[in-house]
């Protein structure tokens, strides 16, 4: 039966040009296979059939103007899918009502309460005491009652009975106690701890060697030169933390499983590399190398895979990018899993992070995404020995205590280690709850004293405070008493605790350690201030460690910083590698096996090489049409991942969401408000958008997670983040630091850039030098280009170099939101658009005086316009280049110039501007919107007189003929500086500058506008 199809509901939009017809008689399409692609001024949308058939009769072709309703074409369908379409219309998704009933959610939240059920088996048969209770008995009673319940009725029925009595506290208006937090010990009790099946003895021995030689790195670096630098006390005080993980938890990649993925915190990496010493991985002489590494061979002082490839996988060293990148790390895994493109293994992320470094804002700015996003497949570990650099991370407080309360509140599943099995018989036999009184009461500044002064010392000042504590330690030795050990040194409780978060479901956990600092260095740096800075061990510091983890090393061996390492037959490397083989093979460990993307026909861009004639369009809407084309490559399609903070519809990309679908881990379980319309806001569970929401940070994770997808998880993907330019790099710089030192590859995308490009925004959002920024991240390739032709060009060879060719670079271009026509592609400027520069034309007027102008972005247009004047009214001809990036021309200089010094009697080697401009004449008037310092940083490699003019200053809002003439990058600037800069070379009299001046009106007597 025939069917219209009609433009749908395209919001505010009226008469809206046809820029695409992309479906002829006869063919046979699909339901929501495109018809045609529509443009406002600001964005262009594909608009999708609604029904499966064959297109019988078009009534549209490009360039009509259509509006809701028109009719664009009409098919022949059959009917049991028209009504189908009907009855989805009408109600929610069927992914929705999938979601709402799927049995794997409902048996994950039974099993999340699971684990407070059995949290609540915890109880005392005594009351708490001294705590002001009016009536003891009473008290008693209750808790009683509820012990009955338990033991009775189970934890399930006992759980549900407290929760209506709280219900009930709270309608009756009682202030109930704060519950962000739990008392100050373990979470998983005793009986519930899950016994590590390892052979202790084996796995104490093989941490001790561990220990041993990754502080006999660093001493030994040290003695090479006290530059080397350092850290021994935070791996001192993680060892158990990694161990456990090493000997039972982190599954490698191998060809079966795709690999758990370990963020290792940064300066514990020492302990990675002494590990892999025992495992054979690294040789005595690597060790020797530890921070020696400008010849090859040296191991880095932190995990940074640019400089070990093979080795580390995430750059975690500049504080708080761990924790935030590991965040959306598990959801693009998630994602990639959601979207069909991985199977569900059942992977982990884990992330080691520094009590301190919870301090940085990106550590903890995401957890409550993580909790949104459900995402059970991530494992925080926080290593609290109390301390950062300088002092205790909260002396006056429990960080402990503050990080539970934050997870908690967000949502995590919070695992509390605080206590070593040494503590458990003290407080089984802590009937009074008195003991964990002192445990909540204790300061962390107290807590690290009381490690740093030995067991007498804490006899005094923490049993001491009670005489029934004092009596409960009185058989006790000062020395039993030192050996109280904290939970993240105790490899049960750590192993307890690692297993729970392993099974945990429906939200992710956070595991909170408390250790020492410095454990085992004795007054050379256990619980000490200083420790953090310790990189040099005197004589009796080593052999007081030796003797601490009963290495066996000889005194002389000591004293010589020997390395230690059984021999290949012994148990204890027997037991490492068996661990390490049952778990699939080393970690960490870097490879990809990603199959590369083939890049598309050139075709797919071939529409932007043509002139747009009068159109008028932004280069932000042609990347954006550029886009919609890829999406219909079928390599590339399926790879793309949009990523955009909170700006699709500023951007004109509002088309993608019903297009290829917001990703939702939980589908959409809403009507959307637009949901008749043709770009409503479809949220899905295969969604392929990324939104983000307002977190720069969060969003450059994401993208840093797919650009590097490509080794995490085998898989080539295609991110493309589009941004204000200004939110960009200035915002993030070291996120976009560590992508570079990750080997990320993919598109950042400066959108509405351009300093004078952006009007209105103001002073905070009119970005003139990310170009300075990006351009000092050596594997960070950037481009300005000004008209659509250049950005196809440079965004095709983007996805051959690095998701065909495999290139470890990234791009970064800037598209404006400024509308222009379009001209044609120059015959041959490929070659130039990529190198940076062309000629897009020469003013051969006649006149007798020659100049070379180059532009960049929207500017470039003011220079041409400015060529013009200059050309028919004072007879200045000009050469007009193109810069597309004065970023990659400086790159090609300075190489260049470092060949030719480096060989001085060779054939001077030329630049590749010194080849476009040898035969050119004229002095050189550089222009763009952004700061000088952009574009000159091509001036070393010129040898004619050059002029930069740029956007120096703070931007304002206003409109871009005013703020151009402010920062006198306008045609009317273009041409007396021009006209000034002649006179100064002697090539013309200074009165045509001087009257071009007062023509133009320019106010001499301005100040600079960097002082404005
Ligand atoms: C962004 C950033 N700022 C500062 C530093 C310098 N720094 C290195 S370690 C450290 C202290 C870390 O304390 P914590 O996170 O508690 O780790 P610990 O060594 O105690 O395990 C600091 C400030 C850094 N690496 N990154
Ligand atoms: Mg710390």
């Amino acid at each position: 039966m025939p069917q219209n199809i009609s433009v749908p509901d395209i919001g505010d939009f009226d008469s809206v040009e046809i820029i695409e017809v992309l479906v002829k008689v006869g063919d046979q399409i699909k339901k929501d296979d495109p018809v045609v692609t529509l443009e406002s001024d600001k964005s262009s949308v594909e608009v999708p059939s609604p029904f499966t058939g064959k297109i019988i009769e078009l009534n549209i072709k490009i360039g009509d103007k259509v509006s809701k309703g028109s009719l664009l074409a009409t098919l022949e369908s059959n009917s049991s899918e028209v009504k189908e379409e009907k009855n989805i219309k009408k109600k929610n998704s069927p992914e929705v009502k999938q979601e709402k009933n799927n049995p794997s959610t409902v048996e994950k939240k039974r099993e999340v309460s699971t684990d407070v059920k059995k949290i609540l088996t915890k109880n005392f048969s005594e009351p708490l005491s001294d705590d002001g209770d009016k009536d003891p008995l009473e008290t008693v009673e209750w808790i009683d009652s509820l012990n009955a319940v338990i033991e009775n009725d189970g934890p399930s029925r006992a759980s549900y009975l407290l929760n209506k009595v709280v219900s009930r506290a709270y309608t009756a208006g009682l202030v109930l106690p704060d519950t962000r937090t739990t008392p100050y010990i373990n979470t998983i009790p005793t009986e519930l701890e899950v016994r590590s099946p390892g052979d202790q003895n084996i796995e104490k021995k093989i941490r001790a060697y561990v220990r041993w030689n990754s502080a006999a790195m660093v001493v030994r670096a040290n003695k090479i030169s006290s530059e080397l630098g350092g850290h021994i006390g935070t791996f001192a005080s993680a060892a158990t933390l990694y161990d456990v993980g090493m000997n039972h938890f982190w599954r490698a990649k191998n060809k079966t499983f795709g690999g758990d993925l370990i963020y290792f915190q940064g300066h514990s990496a020492p302990g990675m590399y002494a590990r892999a010493f025992l495992e054979g991985r690294l040789t005595e002489k690597q060790l020797n190398r530890f921070r020696q590494e400008v010849d090859a061979g040296g191991l880095s002082s932190y995990p940074h895979p640019w400089l070990m490839p093979k080795f580390w996988q995430f750059p975690t060293v500049s504080m708080g990018l761990g924790p935030i990148m590991a965040i959306y790390q598990a959801r693009f895994l998630k994602y990639l899993i959601n979207r069909g493109l991985l199977k569900d293994e059942g992977r982990k992320i884990w992330v080691f992070l520094g009590d301190g470094e919870t301090d940085e804002p990106e550590s903890l700015g995401a957890i409550s995404l993580a909790a949104r996003e459900k995402l059970d497949n991530l494992i925080f570990v926080v290593n609290c020995n109390l301390q950062r650099l300088d002092g205790p991370v909260r002396g006056n407080g429990k960080i402990i205590q503050e990080l539970e309360g934050s997870f908690r509140g967000a949502g995590w599943n919070v695992l509390k280690v605080i206590w070593g099995s040494y503590w458990d018989p003290l407080l089984k036999a802590d009937k009074t709850g008195l003991l964990m009184k002192r445990m909540n009461e204790v300061l962390d500044g107290e807590y690290q004293a009381m490690k740093a002064k030995g067991g007498a010392y804490v006899r005094e000042k923490f049993f001491g405070k009670y005489p029934e504590l004092k009596k409960l330690v009185s058989s006790m030795t000062d020395s039993d008493i030192w050996k109280l050990n904290r939970g993240g040194h105790d490899p049960h409780k750590v192993y307890a605790a690692y297993h729970v978060a392993m099974e945990h479901q429906g939200s992710p956990t956070v595991i909170i350690a408390k250790t020492v600092k410095g454990y085992g260095m004795g007054k050379s740096g256990e619980s000490i201030n200083t420790t953090h800075q310790q990189k040099k061990l005197d004589e009796q510091d080593l052999l007081y460690y030796r003797d601490r983890f009963n290495v066996p090393l000889t005194d002389e061996q000591v004293k010589n910083i020997e390395y230690y390492k059984p021999s290949e037959n012994s148990e204890e490397i027997k037991y490492l590698k068996e661990r390490r083989k049952q778990l699939g093979g080393f970690i960490p460990e870097r490879s990809s096996l990603a199959t590369p993307i083939k890049a598309p026909p050139k075709d797919i861009f071939e529409s932007f090489m043509k002139s747009t004639g009068d159109k008028e369009m932004s280069t932000t809407m042609a990347l954006v049409r550029m886009l919609t084309n890829l999406l219909r490559d079928k390599n590339v399609a399926p790879r793309l991942v949009p990523i955009i903070p909170d700006e699709a519809r500023t951007f004109g990309m509002e088309g993608f969401f019903r297009k290829i679908g917001i990703y939702a881990h939980e589908g959409q379980k809403y009507e959307p408000e637009d949901s008749e319309q043709l770009s409503s806001y479809k949220e899905t569970k295969s969604g392929q958008v990324l939104e983000e929401g307002i977190t720069e940070a969060g969003a450059m994770s994401s993208w840093i997670a797919a650009a590097t997808a490509y080794t995490n998880h085998d898989i080539e993907m295609i991110p493309v983040y589009i941004f204000y330019s200004m939110f960009g790099f200035q915002r993030i710089g070291d996120f976009a630091w560590a992508a570079g030192d990750a080997q990320a590859r993919g598109f950042l995308i400066g959108a509405t850039a351009g300093r004078t490009t952006l009007a209105g925004e103001g002073l905070q959002h009119q970005d003139g030098h990310s170009h300075i920024l990006a351009s000092m991240i050596p594997n960070c390739v950037s481009y300005d280009p000004t008209f659509s032709y250049e950005m196809a060009i440079i965004f095709r060879e983007g996805l051959r170099r690095m998701h065909e060719k495999n290139e470890n670079i990234f791009y970064y271009i800037t598209a404006m939101n400024e509308n222009y026509s379009h001209p044609e592609k120059p015959e041959g400027a490929d070659e130039g658009i990529l190198k940076g520069m062309y000629l897009f034309k020469e003013n051969r007027n006649k006149g007798k005086i020659k100049i070379q102008l180059m532009g960049s972005g929207t500017i470039l247009r003011e220079a041409i316009a400015a060529a013009k004047i200059l050309s028919e009214e004072y007879g200045v001809d000009s050469d007009i280049w193109s810069v597309t990036s004065f970023n990659e021309l400086r790159k090609d200089g300075m190489e260049i110039e470092r060949r030719n010094l480096l060989n001085p009697s060779s054939k001077k080697e030329k630049s590749y501007i010194e080849k476009c401009l040898e035969k050119r004449d004229g002095p050189i008037i550089a222009v763009s919107d952004y700061v000088r310092s952009f574009s000159d940083q091509i001036r070393p490699y010129i040898d004619k007189p050059f002029y930069s003019f740029g956007t120096d200053g703070f931007g304002r809002s206003d409109t871009r003929k005013n703020l151009r003439k402010f920062f006198e990058v306008d045609k009317e600037h273009i041409v007396a500086y021009t006209l000034s800069v002649l006179a100064k070379e002697q090539l013309l009299g200074s009165d045509s500058a001087e009257k071009a001046f007062k023509k133009y009106n320019i106010d001499k007597k301005k100040a600079f506008p960097t002082k404005l």
